[in-house]
């Protein structure tokens, strides 16, 4: 339902010229080819009840805790303003210069020291805007951990509010607002992509050229350049999956981005060769369904190896059924995946009741779940408008979905692991559609995080040997895209 609102209001945003496609140039000095002015709104009643009431709905979707409620000035004040009206929430106004008579306050209103305040904004591309305005409310004494924006543009905003201690919840990404337009046909597919690769290369958040002090990093965007993140950073970021911030730590500390794909049918082989690759990997997949012997046993000695050789258990279970018969796939049967694997995956194709259901299972245990944006194999029909319909899946569902599988990076979010298969040493492929590319590609060049690699160590002479090699030219890819 909500899904619907946002689709139809997305197309009366395109009416009315809220959102306009061409040469503009932003506030931080940025030119984009993409203009979402959100002032308009003022003129249409009607349109600004909707966004008002879908505001509103997402405060309490998200079941948000605040004492008041303060909108950005300008745009945002209106908004804030029907919100608080309608719902008889208090209200603060910040000032957006002290005025030189009376009490020079710079926020109106009653609050006391240690209120929460909501933060409304109506567009955010770094953030700094809320930043701003949050800045002038904790000089009042008061707390801002939420803020809730109508259209966020997906260039760093959510990651550089969350290095400050705050969660953005937007209403419509930039993603989605293309994937709408160019479904209605109100763009083409050229310059869908061509946003999108603008959105992609500009990337705004750089948490190492923050000055600790408050300032954002963001005041000084660069077009074109790209900014990284370590995998430790990332561990940090105050929005990021439990299990996630576990495995990016992980890796950091072993130098390790290998997740060994231990595809043989013995338990005792694979137990044997977890124990011995464990050193050199951060994560180990399995496909339990091929063991030819499996037992409880086996999960509880797995286990015990990733205990002790620091590293996390991903079953590749591929799910794809609806929400309820996942449930069961996921806790039940034979193997009980979720008690012993840290880590399973979904095809997204059932829609979001896959994730539900197998969230409802996994997250209670601490789990994660990796959602297949693209696949390796030849001939895929994941990609284009599926992946991007992935990623906004996991979005929606970050507190489960912890990352992708996909062959490069998808997601501008730093909370997400980009997990890429089809990796050997050299690129190829196999005789039943496999294609390979190089951890080098698929690090550096395609900005993935973690190599998934199977018969380039499997079928090596000297499995140990072959793994230290793919941890180490990993290792390498990474350390170089961060430009070390
Ligand atoms: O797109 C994909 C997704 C996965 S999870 N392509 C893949 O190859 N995989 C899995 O990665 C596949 O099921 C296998 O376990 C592993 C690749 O094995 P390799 O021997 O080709 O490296």
């Amino acid at each position: 339902m909500a899904n619907v609102c946002v689709d139809s209001l997305i197309l009366k945003l395109h009416d009315v010229n809220a959102v306009k496609f061409g040469e503009y140039k932003l506030k931080s000095g940025m030119i984009t080819p993409i203009y979402i002015d959100l002032r308009v709104l003022v003129s249409y009643p009607a349109l600004m009840n909707q966004v008002a009431s879908l505001i509103y709905q997402r405060v309490q979707d998200e079941g948000l805790q605040f004492d008041s409620v303060c909108g950005v000035p300008y745009t945002a004040l209106p908004l804030a303003t029907i919100i608080c009206s309608t719902h008889e929430l208090p209200m603060l106004i910040r000032r957006k210069e002290a005025k030189d008579y009376g009490t020079k306050k710079m926020v109106e209103g009653s609050y006391r020291e240690g209120d929460i305040c909501l933060i409304i904004e109506d567009t955010v591309t770094t953030g700094s805007s809320i930043l701003e305005t949050a800045e002038v409310l904790y000089k009042e004494g008061l707390k801002v951990t939420d803020a809730i924006v109508l259209m966020d543009r997906e260039q760093g905003g959510i990651e550089m509010l969350s290095s400050h201690g705050i969660k953005l919840h937007p209403i419509i990404s930039m993603f989605k607002l293309l994937s709408v337009l160019q479904a209605a046909e109100r763009i083409d597919a050229r310059m869908a992509q061509s946003v999108r690769t603008f959105i992609l290369d500009n990337n705004t958040f750089s948490p190492k050229e923050d000055n600790g002090n408050g300032s954002p990093a963001t005041k000084k965007p660069c077009m074109g350049q790209k900014t990284e993140l370590s995998y430790a950073d990332r561990a940090k970021l105050p929005n990021v999956h439990p299990l996630a911030s576990k495995l990016l730590k992980l890796m950091e500390d072993k130098r390790s981005n290998l997740c060994v794909s231990a595809d043989l049918t013995s338990s005792q082989d694979l137990l044997q060769l977890a124990d011995s690759l464990g050193p050199k990997i951060c994560l180990l997949k399995t496909h339990v369904d091929i063991l030819k012997d499996y037992t409880e046993a086996f999960s509880h000695k797995l286990q015990a190896l990733a205990e002790k050789h620091n590293f996390l258990i991903f079953e590749d279970r591929k799910f794809a059924d609806i929400g309820n018969t996942v449930k069961h796939q996921y806790e039940g049967g034979l193997y009980q995946i979720s008690s012993w694997s840290h880590i399973v995956n979904a095809h997204a194709v059932p829609g979001p009741g896959v994730v539900k259901g197998l969230s409802a299972v996994g997250k209670p245990l601490g789990r994660g779940c990796l959602l297949i944006a693209q696949m390796s194999s030849q001939g895929s029909l994941a990609t284009g408008e599926y992946t991007q319909a992935v990623v906004h899946m996991a979005e929606e569902h970050s507190d489960f979905v912890m990352g992708f599988i996909c062959g490069s990076k998808v997601s501008t979010r730093p909370e997400f692991i980009h997990m890429s298969p089809g990796v050997q040493m050299q690129a190829g492929g196999d005789v039943l559609g496999q294609q390979y590319s190089t951890p080098e590609e698929v690090l550096y060049n395609k900005g993935s995080d973690v190599i998934i690699v199977g018969r380039g160590i499997l079928e090596a002479p000297d499995r140990l040997k072959a793994a230290e090699s793919y941890r180490q030219s990993g290792w390498e890819a990474y350390t170089k895209r961060l430009g070390q």
